[in-house]
């Protein structure tokens, strides 16, 4: 079986595969972009974005894409020149090849080459998918400088370990060396994510670097995005169906659905690669949409996650199946989703959340629920726990909020009794505080309220928010050991 690389474009091509006509094996573009974080969801999706837009328009924008740590992702495309396949699953599966990464390198072991792509002239752009936690903010939305990367950085001037930790260095040699600094695109799901990364980078700044800072203030770029595509982790089986189909081995395949959307705040550089041109969004008002994007696609996607891994069910497509769960879920939406903001004027909040609701329900997707909840420390802090405080604000509804809380808060009880690993940066204290429950509600749920990085004390001492979470506990708590119960009787 041959394998993908550049010297098979040609052939790939001739076959009738879509493949990027801009990189040959004579040339390739330069690095006009540097890319921290080269999980899936940046390749199914700023990655496309850039293939489209070089593809179409030109330009040098070839992406260096850089791993904080991890060796797996240049191992696999290492060999086939940054090259990847792209299965789009709709009703019928299209394959494309993307070549807009043209080099992959590990912070953790190549940090002088990282450094040096960071401050090269061409290099215009940095975007970023590092998850939440890769910002290290703390509950209020700023720089936590109790963060452990964050304190190491502070005191190692060498070799940073943190996004944050790595950009401000590399910000202040460029100064240094009278450059403009790079624009920076967070691409992770966070409410004002461009605001919240250029505080963090510029209160870093402050302690390690006091000098930029009033530079950064002035001219450091970070314009808010929102990023939306539903994107699997790669399987064996995706390895499989590309063998089959176009009779290639690709080791790191990538998947997602057919819908792609990227709105970017329009303050980008004039210089920049067309990807206005290829479908992102250019608009004044991304908070609008991120808003809307977090409230109608994310609370609901970790609702059903958290739920369903309790009703026993694997993937998103087998819960929307499972109509007392698809019923909770459009109340939720309709009476305490969609009341608890302003949509975008442009944005139908009904109508968008109905549309996300037939995504989840596309049958060429297994999306494990357990790959969504993930993390819960640092998404529900995004995605549910505002919409809560705003209903409480306004005196509506949070039942069914809290329905999706304490889900989550079986869920890791149902991780610490089955003796499965918690995905999530503070896995310690979920795990500690799980282990002390004791099926009481009042006591139990004092104790997960006290988690602070999603709790502020405030709503944690809130009688209204503490009544509906216990209420809620003391319905689902029968999940925990039956996953036949009949949960919704009583809601
Ligand atoms: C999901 C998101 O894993 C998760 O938490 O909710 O990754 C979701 O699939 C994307 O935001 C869709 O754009």
């Amino acid at each position: 079986m041959r394998q993908l690389n550049i010297s098979n474009l040609i052939n790939l091509k001739l076959e009738g595969i879509d493949t990027p006509l801009y990189r040959t094996e004579q040339s390739a573009p330069k690095t006009g972009i540097v890319h921290l974080g080269p999980g899936a969801f940046f390749r199914a999706h700023q990655a496309w974005y850039t293939d489209q837009a070089m593809q179409k328009h030109g330009g040098d924008w070839g992406i260096t894409a850089v791993s904080m740590r991890s060796q797996g992702v240049k191992d696999a495309l290492g060999e086939q020149d940054g090259l990847y396949c792209l299965a789009e699953l709709d009703e019928e599966t299209s394959f494309q090849i993307i070549g807009s990464i043209c080099e992959v390198l590990v912070a953790k072991t190549e940090f002088e080459e990282v450094v040096e792509r960071l401050i090269q002239p061409t290099t215009k752009f940095v975007t970023l998918t590092i998850t939440e936690k890769g910002y290290c903010l703390n509950g209020a939305g700023q720089l936590d400088t109790n963060n452990e990367d964050v304190k190491a950085d502070l005191l190692e001037t060498d070799k940073q370990v943190s996004a944050i930790g790595l950009l401000t260095k590399a910000l202040g040699l460029r100064k240094r060396l009278g450059l403009k600094p790079f624009c920076i695109l967070s691409c992770d799901n966070i409410t004002d994510n461009g605001i919240k990364l250029k505080n963090a980078i510029v209160n870093f700044a402050q302690l390690a670097d006091p000098g930029i800072k009033q530079w950064l203030e002035k001219e450091l770029i970070c314009p808010c995005t929102m990023v939306d595509s539903i994107t699997p982790a790669t399987n064996d089986e995706l390895r499989t169906t590309i063998k089959e189909s176009i009779g290639i081995k690709d080791n790191w395949p990538i998947k997602r659905e057919s819908f792609v959307q990227w709105v970017i705040e329009d303050i980008l550089p004039e210089e920049r690669p067309a990807w206005d041109r290829v479908g992102a969004i250019l608009t004044n008002d991304v908070r609008g949409f991120e808003n809307a994007k977090l409230r109608l696609l994310n609370c609901p996607h970790s609702s059903i996650a958290y739920l369903g891994v309790l009703l026993g069910i694997e993937t998103v497509f087998d819960a929307m199946q499972n109509k007392t769960l698809v019923a909770h879920i459009e109340h939720l939406i309709d009476s305490e989703v969609i009341p608890s903001f302003i949509a975008p004027k442009e944005l139908d909040a009904y109508g968008y959340s109905r549309e996300i609701l037939e995504r989840f329900k596309n049958p060429a997707i297994r999306h494990l629920l357990s790959q969504i909840a993930w993390d819960g420390s640092q998404k529900l802090p995004m995605r549910i726990v505002p919409i809560v405080e705003q209903n409480l604000k306004d005196g509506r509804s949070i039942s069914r909020l809290c329905i999706s809380l304490v889900s989550w808060f079986l869920f890791l009880r149902k991780r610490y009794i089955d003796n499965q690993e918690i995905i999530d940066p503070l896995a310690a204290e979920l795990a500690s505080i799980a282990s002390k429950c004791c099926d009481n509600p009042k006591h139990d749920i004092a104790k997960f309220v006290g988690i602070s990085a999603v709790f502020s004390s405030e709503l944690a001492a809130n009688k209204t928010f503490i009544a509906n979470l216990e209420l809620a506990y003391e319905q689902l708590l029968p999940l925990l050991t039956n996953t036949n119960y009949s949960w919704s009787k009583s809601i």
